[in-house]
């Protein structure tokens, strides 16, 4: 895994890597994320509990995460077109191998949507089969206020999320509790109207 860069975070296994894409790069991935988008339309999950999330979800590759009444877990089919999803982005396949090193790609890249007052509450990402891949998150757009803590509980932090940043959970962080308090509006103009894009990559099965 490409060395990241230097941040004391106190969490063994966060890895955070500022500024890994530049400009040009975040571009570029925006048209093909567009792309993907056009296939596979936003759409606004509920929790099992019924409640609407305030971030818009859709998804790139062979599996996507979704939740519902029924719960959370990963499916190939958008649930509103019912069609695959479309592929992830070669841009994203060619930053996990660079970044984990990993012989095997990526099968799900969920990709949410923050527009105004959206956030989301702290959670763990634990509905993949393989617990020991990495999931490898990209953040496009506005800057997000980012809070991480250990996994069994106690102090968080917030880390900053600017646009072409890109952080992973990894090792003894995999498990760690994480979220959005909120983003900062007019921190970037990648995205026109504003808001951020963010894209993790994980191994799903
Ligand atoms: C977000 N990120 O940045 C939400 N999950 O919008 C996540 O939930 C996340 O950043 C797993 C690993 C890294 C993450
Ligand atoms: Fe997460």
């Amino acid at each position: 895994m490409e060395t990241p860069g230097q941040l004391e975070t106190g969490l063994e296994g966060f890895r955070f890597w500022p500024g890994a894409l530049g400009p040009l790069d975040q571009t570029c991935l925006l048209a093909q994320v567009r792309a993907a988008v056009a296939q596979a339309p936003f759409y606004r999950p509920e929790t099992p509990g019924g409640r609407p999330f305030s971030v818009l979800m859709t998804n790139c590759g062979p599996l996507g995460w979704v939740s519902d009444r029924t719960g959370y877990r990963y499916q190939p089919l958008h649930p509103l077109t019912g069609r695959p999803w479309p592929p992830i982005p070669p841009l994203l396949l060619a930053l996990w191998d660079r970044l984990t090193g990993l012989e095997s790609p990526p099968d799900a890249c969920l990709v949410n949507l923050y527009r105004g007052p959206a956030r989301m509450g702290l959670h763990q990402d634990r509905d993949e089969a393989d617990l020991t891949a990495p999931v490898l998150s990209v953040s496009l757009g506005d800057t997000a206020m980012f809070r991480i803590g250990p996994a069994a509980g106690g102090a968080t932090r917030v880390v900053r999320l600017a646009s072409g940043d890109v952080c992973a959970l990894t090792g003894p962080a995999r498990l760690a509790r994480h979220g959005i308090d909120r983003t900062l509006p007019a921190t970037s103009r990648l995205l026109t109207g504003g808001g951020r894009l963010n894209l993790t990559l994980r191994r799903a099965r």
